[in-house]
């Protein structure tokens, strides 16, 4: 008997070489550009990097002084002059090189709940974290590094929210990758929520991230719409039209089995790098169910690579269980909406496990 997958999720053109893949990723990425996040700018020539302040406090509070801490202002031409934003920078003291996570934030500098900064450092990973809102308000204001550029929310397939914070992204990776302490082989970027659903798209973006990692992301983001319970994309065209391109507003009224496309066509984007979804139990908005579909369905783009994507033997999710074997893992953690030091962990136990 087929799985809901099988009955349900529309599937791409079947391809079984890296150069079948790669096509089809180049039409799936137009698709979710056109219906869903918008177009993005050409990345600069040249990210220009100030350090505006060493907090002592932060690297010896926060961190017992055993991290290196640099707050940077990050500056790029863009069509109308500089843009220009910060990010801070914290790296293990031992004069090694890490694993790095870009981590696009709620707040910042470090410290605050959704980062147990500490922890990761005393792991071994070194930490690149920006705050969204610094980048461009969460909210329908068109702020930040905005006016630089000639996409001013006129066109149909200007960017959004989500595509500004997944540019911002890699503009912290350009940086990082000029700095001594980062391994740039193993490079994540990482986000939850609105963020979670920012970070596969800057995945989707960036090649050079090694790993993509979404924390409860979600509708629009890595859970797939037929059969989802929770947030629909109808509801985010009133709610939340700033976070995606003015063409997004098309999805108004659609049920999901009419959507030509769907979120692990997202997700098949990253392939053939490393791919992780964590759920929460309680997260019925997100639907940890519609998370690891997505997993699933997306799991053929990998195998096209020659490469093992989900493994998983189990249809529903199973909470305080990582299905953490192939190239995409999945958890799901007991309890509510939020990045806690259980997914924190999980990621970290996966990077170890899989050198990424
Ligand atoms: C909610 C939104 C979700 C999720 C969440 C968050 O209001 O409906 O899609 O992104 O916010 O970012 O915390």
């Amino acid at each position: 008997m087929k799985n809901f997958v099988e009955r349900n999720i529309p599937m791409w053109e079947k391809a079984s070489t890296p150069a079948e893949a790669e096509k089809i990723q180049e039409e799936l990425y137009a698709l979710m550009r056109d219906r869903l996040y918008g177009m993005m700018p050409p990345a600069p020539a040249e990210v220009r990097a100030k350090a505006v302040g060493k907090d002592t406090e932060i690297a010896d509070k926060t961190f017992a002084g055993k991290a290196k801490h640099q707050r940077y202002r990050l500056s790029f031409d863009a069509d109308k002059g500089e843009a220009a934003f910060e990010y801070d920078y914290f790296a293990p003291d031992d004069g090694k090189k890490h694993p790095f996570f870009v981590n696009i934030c709620f707040h910042g500098p470090a410290g605050g709940h959704y980062l147990p900064a500490e922890e990761i450092i005393d792991r071994g990973f070194g930490i690149a974290t920006f705050n969204y809102d610094e980048v461009s308000l969460d909210a329908n204001v068109w702020d930040g590094i905005v006016p630089f550029y000639n996409m001013d929310r006129t066109g149909r397939d200007d960017w959004g929210k989500i595509g500004i914070w997944a540019f911002a992204a890699s503009r912290v990776l350009d940086h990082i990758l000029t700095l001594p302490e980062v391994d740039p082989d193993r490079i994540a970027v990482i986000g939850h929520s609105r963020l979670g659903k920012t970070a596969l798209w800057a995945g989707a973006n960036d090649p050079r991230f090694a790993l993509v990692i979404s924390n409860e992301s979600g509708c629009g983001g890595a859970a797939i719409n037929r059969g989802k319970v929770g947030e629909a994309l109808s509801g985010m065209t009133d709610v939340f039209p700033y976070w995606f391109s003015p063409a997004m507003q098309d999805l108004r009224g659609v049920a999901p089995d009419d959507l030509d496309f769907d979120a692990h066509m997202l997700l098949a984007l990253i392939a053939p790098r490393h791919l992780l979804v964590g759920s929460a139990e309680g997260d019925e908005w997100a639907d940890p169910q519609s998370e690891l579909y997505a997993c699933r369905a997306a799991s053929p783009m990998w195998e096209a690579y020659g490469k093992t994507g989900l493994v998983c033997d189990s249809e529903t999710p199973v909470a305080g269980k990582a299905f953490h074997e192939g190239f995409i893992g999945y958890h799901m953690r007991p309890g509510s909406h939020f990045m806690s030091r259980t997914d924190w962990n999980i990621y970290m136990d996966y990077r170890d496990k899989h050198n990424v």
